[in-house]
């Protein structure tokens, strides 16, 4: 059986989870998590999303995936609220799933069901998924928005969204790729650091929020930090990890 069929079995075999990042601000408060899926498979081990959701986004399959993690973060965000931890939950939305035309009522009978206030939730949308047809995205984004959800652009600076389009979404949150925050203080022309600072700027000239992925080491962060970027994700804080371990610390922490 090929990678694909094995796909829709773990599927159906509930063969997915989710893994939470934690999202950080400069006083070291997590404030959010992004959910990042999990395959591990019976018979291949581990299975790196990287290697199966763009075959999943070739079919429907990349919207069951969607809506299995959709109700694993509510559930988590659930559980944090009854321990009286309000952090929220990103999740990544890809651009077949937000041109369905039962998304909206996917989104909203899902929160309903678990009870969840919709700015929980965070849409990480691609630039890429924006562009692929602006006008429906953008109406969709609106009726989300005045629902409540929020949106975060991810992998920004590595697509083609212009700031008219920007300019005219419920933009939240731009995230910075980590494409860039990589470089900070390591290419010898400092051209990633005004990449990053373009960046902060234009989230700046938005009015909507900066938060950097992919932060490794402590000159990143105070780069950064240094810039007015508001909040930070990568391994120098948390590698992505069970539930499990944040209720941990949330008991130690009481
Ligand atoms: O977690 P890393 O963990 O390896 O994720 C690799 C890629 O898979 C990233 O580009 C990330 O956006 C994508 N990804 C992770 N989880 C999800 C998910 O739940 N849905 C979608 N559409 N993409 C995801
Ligand atoms: O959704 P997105 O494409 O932004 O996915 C984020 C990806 O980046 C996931 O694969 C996640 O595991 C990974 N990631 C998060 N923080 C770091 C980090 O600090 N270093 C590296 N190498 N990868 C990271
Ligand atoms: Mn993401
Ligand atoms: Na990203």
């Amino acid at each position: 059986l090929d990678i694909k069929s094995k796909l829709e079995q773990a599927i159906e075999h509930d063969e997915l989870s989710i893994v939470l990042q934690p999202q950080v601000t400069h006083d070291g408060t997590v404030s959010s998590f992004e959910a990042l899926v999990r395959w591990y498979s019976k018979e291949f081990g581990p299975v790196s999303p990287g290697e199966f959701i763009p075959i999943a986004e070739e079919s429907y399959a990349i919207c069951e995936i969607g809506d299995i993690v959709l109700r694993k973060a509510l559930n988590v965000i659930s559980s944090f609220m009854k321990n009286g931890l309000n952090t929220s939950i990103a999740i990544n939305i890809s651009a077949r799933q937000i041109v369905m035309p039962d998304f909206v009522n996917t989104l909203l009978s899902r929160v309903n069901q678990f009870g969840i206030p919709p700015n929980m939730l965070m849409l990480e949308l691609t630039e890429t998924a924006l562009v692929v047809d602006i006008e429906l995205v953008k109406e969709t984004m609106l009726e989300l928005a005045k629902f409540g959800f929020r949106f975060s652009i991810d992998d920004f600076g590595t697509g083609y969204s212009s700031l008219a389009y920007l300019k005219v979404l419920p933009i939240s949150e731009l995230k910075i790729d980590k494409y860039f925050v990589d470089d900070i203080g390591k290419d010898s022309d400092g051209k990633a650091a005004q990449i990053v600072d373009a960046i902060i700027e234009m989230a700046r000239a938005l009015n909507v929020s900066c938060i950097a992925e992919g932060v490794e080491s402590e000159e990143q962060l105070n780069y950064l930090k240094a810039k007015g970027c508001e909040k930070f994700q990568g391994y120098y804080f948390s590698r992505p990890e069970p539930q499990a371990h944040w209720e941990g610390l949330q008991k130690n922490t009481k």
